[in-house]
């Protein structure tokens, strides 16, 4: 991916077609780093929701859509991606200093996010102009 900092993380799967799809995460496989944290986003039915607008100081996390679809986009305050979100094996590694927006949101559209920490509202950066001006000082 053109974006610092993150990757696709492609789960092993079982199509069981007709009798459902089984998704396998594993710690130190396909998922890496130790996962602390476990949270997952529903009810989102409202189409106009934008969820994100916020990068991480530190944090790792692998980002699913386990049901439904969503739009997230990346940015590391030099190249942007937009990531269709629509597989349930198909996750986004997503490392410090990545400003994510999640929208498009389907009424049906289930997220689990895997977490290497614990919740630190000290590790957010929720303003953009500070996100950038912090990507700036990283780089010199
Ligand atoms: C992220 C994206 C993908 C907690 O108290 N503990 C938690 O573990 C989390 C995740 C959130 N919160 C509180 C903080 C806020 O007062 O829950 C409230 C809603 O969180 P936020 O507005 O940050 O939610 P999103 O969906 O914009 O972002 C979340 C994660 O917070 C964030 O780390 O990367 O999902």
């Amino acid at each position: 991916m053109k974006v610092k900092n993150t990757s696709l993380v492609k789960l092993k799967y079982f199509d069981d077609y007709p009798d459902g799809n089984l998704v396998i995460a594993e710690e130190g496989k396909n998922i890496p780093f130790k996962i602390k944290r476990i949270y997952y986003i529903t009810d989102l039915g409202n189409a106009k929701a934008i969820r994100g607008k916020h990068a991480h100081r530190k944090l790792e996390q692998v980002i699913f859509c386990v049901k439904g679809s969503f739009s997230l986009t990346l940015d590391d305050g030099k190249n942007k991606s937009l990531v269709k979100m629509n597989k349930p094996h198909v996750g986004v590694r997503i490392g410090k200093l990545v400003w994510l927006t999640m929208t498009d949101f389907s009424s049906d559209c289930a997220i689990l996010v895997l977490a290497a920490d614990f919740y630190d509202e000290a590790d957010y950066i929720r303003n953009y102009q500070e996100f950038l001006n912090l990507v700036k000082k990283k780089k010199k």
